[in-house]
């Protein structure tokens, strides 16, 4: 029902974009994409459609059963199960319609991520069941279903209550407590909590949404659920098509093409745990480069050089920071990938060079359709090389995206991925430092994907477009990342991405696509955002001010005031729309917006943390409240504030005309960032919300680490570091490295761990330090927040403190004493 309300709400809007789709795509474009359809069809009839399709059938018995080396392999009436015991925490169940259980493969898991783990099985009563020190599976064997215990021996659901194939691939029903609350599938524009409804497992371009729209371009099968305060995931590993429905009564109700139902379970109880274990599987994020976590500037497009230089040039001059400028496809000539439009950028190699003098890193965009064009020769090689999908005819497979007609690699074959290196090559000679994947689902114009017997190579083993549709984004990324690794191998790349599927953070970040400039689509986006956390793709942000449409000058400021506590802080915008930069809404909301900006810069020390946190651990940045406490019904069900990493809690308004709102504080303590109030924790509290302050907390007995303002990261090195202290008792960590080589692999890092207690009379800080790095800035300012402080020692050594500041006068000392009133 929503999405019908809103569309039609929206009408207007809606046809003022397809007005303006067509002309921004062209007639010729219009014409192709009208053709497209009936070509598709003639290719499903001549060469099927998706999936294998089946008598209905169910799983049947168990009739025998088989020991193997990590697990247990079941043969069923009418078909195989494996079951492995992966790690202590997570179990892996296969079951697929066939006579012998299929090779295992995914390009979501990682093979290392199984560990050696001593479990044991037994027989009896019609059950056989298998356990680890912290999981226990019940398999039942006539019917065969299934149901789990987590380590503290709670169950979750009674268990299996279908389980077979139909026209459609594999079905499953799955009953789980009605209690459970459910998290993460990726990409949703819902709230935080997952409502009981159906949501559709594909990677799709929804050529613009609106909250309620679904699926959209990244399809993340792994669902956070949360009963009795104990978390537990399950990954739903296959990339075809398929939908899941989330029923009131805590059933799972799940289908997806092809013969292979894959379930793999991972045991918390805490849901970091479930997080952390889930990137062990799935693989870790590497840590990007210091600039990306900068402001980024974007619209579709900067068409010009005048234009880009007209930009940078504003951001300096107004000294509101930035770091990345980023180039959206009218760069390219007739948006031929790997090529520029010579007109509109005479010399991208000077451009550039100016922009990086300037302190300006560039992000060039690459779609995956290559223009059909035997004169260009990014195609003409390509076809040289055999690179580009086939159809089950052997004929070369094309469809028209923005250059027209084109081919499209096949990612998935790991000598098309080696080809797409000496394209980059090009790019980065230029000077492009990070790049931008986009209609990588794989879009076709007019709604439409590849047709779904489209040929695949999968690592040599084959595949029809059907079997891997949801990977083919992710692959694309897989190539550029690798590319960018092999032509830069001293460097840490970056490049993000729209489409994705599970393990996608091994290679890029991503964002949240076409979203609207309406307060709707605010108030969804950190919920978007921590889904996406809660599915291992932490590292995302939204389009600041909404894609579509155009923002009021006060939606604009509390997007950004938002967006500085995403993890990618980027504005962008259609084409068409108004100029959306944070200068071109009146000077006062410039005066805010450089303030806004000016503080995720000077976060960035704690910022940077995070991301090493998010790398090591796997703990998304921006955290639900209940990673405070998952038994709180309020905090499971809260999206409009988070934490940003251990130690902030932020609650901005993301309504219009809000001058006021209601925040929920954790237990514990905490101050007020602008006031420096110390408030209890564990109750509600009701904050002004005027544009300059965002409600922002941080927790009692944080050391937070903050630099000063740079216009782009590295403008000049850090002369000091500021320690902003909150007294009460707590850890705090700072992560520190050069930014952007790989060094720190090799131990030139430093960690720092600050114990912080509170005393009768005062604090005690501790500081701890490991590794080799060393910054550049030679002492360290401190800054005592809400508590006058009477007497200070520094390693016992009696120090001046002046307004609750001080100066460490090097940065070796280990102690810090301090008496406050
Ligand atoms: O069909 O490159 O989501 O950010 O500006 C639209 C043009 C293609 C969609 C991306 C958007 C980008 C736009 N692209």
């Amino acid at each position: 029902m929503r999405p019908i309300v809103n569309r039609l709400r929206h009408s207007s809007q809606l046809i003022d974009y397809a007005y303006r789709g067509i002309r921004n795509v062209g007639f010729a474009n219009a014409a192709r994409t009208m053709l497209y359809k009936p070509r598709a069809w003639l290719w499903e009839r001549r060469f099927g459609g998706a999936g294998s399709p089946k008598h209905p059938v169910d799983a049947g018995d168990v009739v025998q059963v088989d020991e193997v080396d990590d697990g247990l392999m079941l043969w069923l009436d009418h078909a195989v199960c494996t079951v492995q015991v992966v790690t202590p925490h997570m179990l892996r169940i296969r079951v697929s319609a066939s006579d012998a259980m299929p090779e295992y493969f995914s390009y979501a898991t990682l093979p290392a991520a199984a560990q050696p783990t001593s479990w044991h099985w037994r027989e009896g009563d019609g059950q056989i069941s298998i356990h680890t020190d912290h999981a226990t599976l019940i398999i039942s064997k006539s019917p065969f279903g299934f149901k789990f215990k987590d380590g503290s021996g709670q169950a979750l659901g009674a268990g299996t209550e279908r389980l077979g194939w139909d026209q459609h691939g594999v079905v499953f029903s799955q009953k789980f407590d009605d209690g459970v609350w459910w998290y993460g599938l990726g990409e949703r524009a819902f709230h935080l909590a997952l409502e009981r409804r159906t949501y559709g497992l594909t990677t799709r371009d929804p050529e613009g949404y609106a909250p309620g729209d679904d699926p959209l371009y990244i399809n993340i099968p792994f669902l956070l659920g949360v009963q009795g305060g104990r978390a537990f995931g399950l990954l739903l590993d296959r990339m075809s098509d398929g939908e899941l429905t989330l029923r009131p009564d805590g059933r799972v109700d799940y289908q997806v093409l092809g013969d292979e139902l894959r379930l793999d379970i991972i045991f918390g109880p805490e849901p970091a745990q479930v997080l952390a274990r889930y990137a062990d599987l799935t693989g870790h994020a590497s840590l990007p480069p210091l600039w990306v976590l900068g402001y980024h500037q974007s619209r579709w497009s900067y068409e010009t050089e005048d234009i880009v230089r007209e930009i940078a040039a504003n951001f300096r001059q107004r000294r509101i920071p930035c770091d990345a400028i980023h180039f959206d496809i009218d760069y390219m000539d007739g948006f031929r990938c790997f090529t520029w439009n010579r007109k509109a950028f005479p010399d991208p190699a000077g451009l550039i060079a100016d922009l990086h003098a300037d302190g300006f890193k560039t992000v060039g965009m690459i779609d995956p359709g290559i223009k059909v064009d035997p004169n260009y020769d990014v195609c003409a090689n390509g076809v040289q090389e055999d690179v580009f999908c086939k159809l089950p005819d052997g004929k070369l497979f094309h469809g028209p995206v923005w250059p027209g007609e084109c081919y499209f690699p096949d990612f998935t074959h790991p000598r098309v991925r080696q080809w797409w290196q000496k394209w980059y090559a090009r790019l980065v000679d230029v000077g492009f430092d990070g790049f931008w994947n986009d209609m990588n689902e794989p879009t076709i114009f007019g709604h439409a994907t590849f047709p779904p017997a489209v040929q695949h190579d999968l690592e040599g083993r084959g595949a029809a477009h059907w079997q891997v549709h949801a990977a083919y984004g992710m692959q694309m990324v897989r190539a550029t990342r690798e590319a960018l690794d092999a032509i830069r191998p001293e460097q840490r790349n970056w490049v993000f991405t729209r489409s994705a599927y599970a393990g996608t953070q091994r290679y890029a970040s991503s964002w949240t696509g076409d979203n609207r400039s309406t307060w709707e689509d605010l108030r969804i986006t950190p919920a978007m955002l921590m889904n996406l956390g809660l599915s291992g793709l932490a590292f995302s942000g939204s389009d600041v001010g909404g894609f579509e449409g155009a923002p009021t000058p006060e939606l604009f400021v509390r997007w950004l005031s938002m967006a500085v506590f995403n993890p990618f802080f980027r504005t962008h915008t259609v084409k068409g729309s108004p100029w959306q930069e944070p200068w071109r809404y009146g000077p006062e909301v410039e005066a805010i917006s450089r303030q806004y900006i000016e503080l995720r810069y000077k976060l960035l020390p704690y910022i940077y943390t995070l991301f090493w946190q998010h790398a090591s651990y796997g703990a998304p940045m921006m955290r639900p409240l209940f990673f405070e406490d998952p038994t709180n019904e309020a905090f499971l069900a809260t999206d409009d504030q988070w934490l940003f990493g251990d130690h902030l809690l932020v609650a901005p308004a993301l309504e219009e005309n809000m001058a006021a709102r209601d925040v929920l504080l954790p237990a514990g303590e905490w101050y007020d960032f602008w006031t420096d109030e110390r408030l209890a924790g564990g109750q509600t509290i009701h904050r002004e919300t005027p544009w300059r302050m965002v409600p922002l907390f941080v927790r009692a007995g944080t050391t937070l680490p903050v630099t000063e303002v740079q216009q782009f990261v590295g403008e000049k090195p850090n002369a000091a570091l500021t320690l902003e202290l909150f007294p009460g008792s707590g850890v705090s960590w700072l992560y520190e490295d050069d930014g952007k080589t790989l060094a720190y692999r090799s131990g030139e890092f430093r960690l720092t761990r600050f114990q912080m207690t509170e005393t009768a009379d005062g604090i005690i800080l501790e500081r701890f330090v490991q590794g080799d790095f060393t910054p550049t800035y030679t002492n360290m300012r401190i800054i005592v927040h809400g508590h006058a402080i009477t007497t200070a020692f520094l390693d016992e050594a009696p120090m001046n403190m002046l307004n609750n500041h001080m100066q460490t006068p090097a940065t070796s000392w280990r102690r810090l004493r301090l008496k406050i009133r």
